[in-house]
């Protein structure tokens, strides 16, 4: 990122004929190679440059710069007058020419900041100065031209990713079973850069959309995917995996699996099968952020709906960011940020609640209390996606480091785990707390369990919701604590 030019903020010190002054930025080069180096990056019109000529150089004088006089002293800075709102730069990969000019600058004046750029001078060197930074050198646009090399092996990509795609007449987009967010927003992605829509290029997986939060996302942004039976990937000409690799599918995979044409995927790599182009990046987070990557390379517009498809799936991914993120992700993110629609997103994040439920909460509410730091809500009989929503508002009962909210969906007993992140992770204590009688898991401060009310009622009596309050808390009492 390049520093906005000529956008200096004009020193406002006095108005009107005397005393209006830009305020000027005055660099100081060590050394006529410095000077070069900073006479090439395009020294800006307003600065004003000074070098310092070393030992046995040729005092021959590299263009706009003006030797400064005496050396480096308090009295040569002295001389180029410096006032209230200039900014000095010292531009030196030498330690003690650093040293002297970060303190005779301070000598003369004490109240102009410092930038000092080197790739060789530690910070730790420097003396003691209210108002100094440090940063690199060259390594400056090393990281610039780094950056613009990954996108262009980015888009190096993209150019093969759509020369092989153009001639397939349809392309399936396959996820994996019960597709996540990471997955679909993915997958839409992919058909967006090749630039076709769903007759050609339908999302496909084996197993429906299930997951009432993943649901949310496919309606509130309007994204089909199709479900196929295995055999039906035969119709295919063209095969993309994204989120998922071929081997995923089972001991004896459908045999069209073996040879695709796309995979590109953020999960361990897997072998035993072929692709044509294979794109695995284990150390990201998600793989919305290699598509957004893709996407970001090849100028794509991304429109609003797209970038909310693609922050929700890094979001879920990477658990907001938390663990396992990469700096891949948070890039990506901070990009797609300023893109997505902070409506769209809040309708996935927070489906409209039936008022039924809300009737539910309001009961559970009026008897509401924090024992042993676990918030505990009882709700009945719920729509599923309700339960996670209850258990995000309970954690912020006073006290709670635990909120638990439960409720009878289908013929199980479902509840939504929340803990404030430092306490044991919520996973383990779910998986703790279904032993022997349902199903559960889930990450550090996020976990659901279920429970099949037949096997509730075997070991409970019945599942009135007095019995399935006391069953939790005690199971939770015992499994936060490490007793199971
Ligand atoms: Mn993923």
């Amino acid at each position: 990122m390049h520093p906005a030019r000529g956008g200096r903020t004009p020193q406002t010190g006095g108005s009107g004929a005397s005393g209006e002054r830009v305020a000027r930025r005055i660099i100081l080069c060590d050394g006529v190679e410095a000077a070069r180096l900073w006479a090439r990056i395009g020294a800006d019109d307003e600065e004003t440059l000074t070098w310092v000529p070393r030992e046995g150089e040729p005092r021959a004088r590299p263009p706009g710069f003006h030797a400064l006089q005496g050396g480096l002293s308090a009295e040569s800075i002295q001389k180029l007058n410096p006032k209230v709102g200039d900014e000095f730069a010292v531009v030196s990969e030498d330690t003690s020419f650093t040293r002297t000019a970060v303190t005779v600058i301070g000598q003369s004046a004490p109240e102009a900041p410092v930038l000092v750029l080197s790739d060789k001078v530690d910070g730790e060197d420097l003396p003691d100065h209210p108002c100094l930074m440090n940063t690199g050198l060259r390594s400056l646009i090393r990281d610039d031209v780094d950056t613009e090399f990954s996108h262009l092996s980015n888009l190096r990509r993209v150019v093969d990713l759509r020369a092989l795609m153009a001639p397939r007449e349809k392309l399936g987009i396959l996820l994996q079973p019960d597709p996540d967010p990471d997955g679909i927003a993915s997958a839409y992605a992919l058909r967006a850069l090749l630039g076709r829509k769903s007759p050609t290029a339908p999302l496909i997986s084996f197993v429906e959309v299930k997951r009432p939060e993943n649901r949310a996302m496919v309606e509130a942004l309007g994204i089909e995917v199709r479900t196929v039976a295995p055999e039906e990937i035969d119709e295919f000409d063209g095969l993309a995996l994204v989120d998922v690799q071929p081997t995923v599918f089972g001991e004896s995979p459908p045999a069209r699996l073996r040879s695709v044409d796309v995979v590109i995927d953020h999960h361990p790599e897997r072998t035993g099968y072929d692709t044509v182009i294979r794109d695995i990046r284990t150390s990201y987070g998600a793989t919305a952020t290699i598509l957004t990557e893709y996407l970001r390379a090849a100028a794509v517009e991304v429109r609003p709906k797209l970038a909310t498809a693609l922050v929700y799936g890094i979001k879920t991914d990477t658990q907001l960011l938390g663990r396992e993120t990469s700096r891949h992700d948070m890039s990506a993110f901070a990009y797609l940020h300023g893109l997505h629609s902070a409506a769209l997103l809040r309708r996935i994040e927070r489906p409209a609640m039936p008022h039924e439920a809300l009737r539910a909460l309001g009961r559970a509410l009026s008897s509401t209390t924090v024992e042993d730091s676990i918030h505990l809500l009882v709700l009945g009989r719920v729509r599923e996606d309700v339960i996670p929503q209850v258990a995000d508002l309970g954690l912020q009962a006073d006290g709670a480091e635990w909120a638990i909210a439960a409720g009878l969906v289908g013929s199980d007993l479902v509840f939504s785990v929340r803990n404030v992140g430092y306490v044991r992770a919520a996973g383990e204590v779910v998986r703790a707390v279904v032993e022997g009688l349902g199903v559960g898991g889930g990450h550090r401060s996020m976990a659901k369990g279920i429970i099949p009310l037949k096997a509730f009622r075997q070991v409970y009596g019945d599942a009135k919701r007095d019995t399935i309050r006391k069953a939790l808390h005690t199971a939770f009492v015992q499994a936060i604590r490490g007793d199971t």
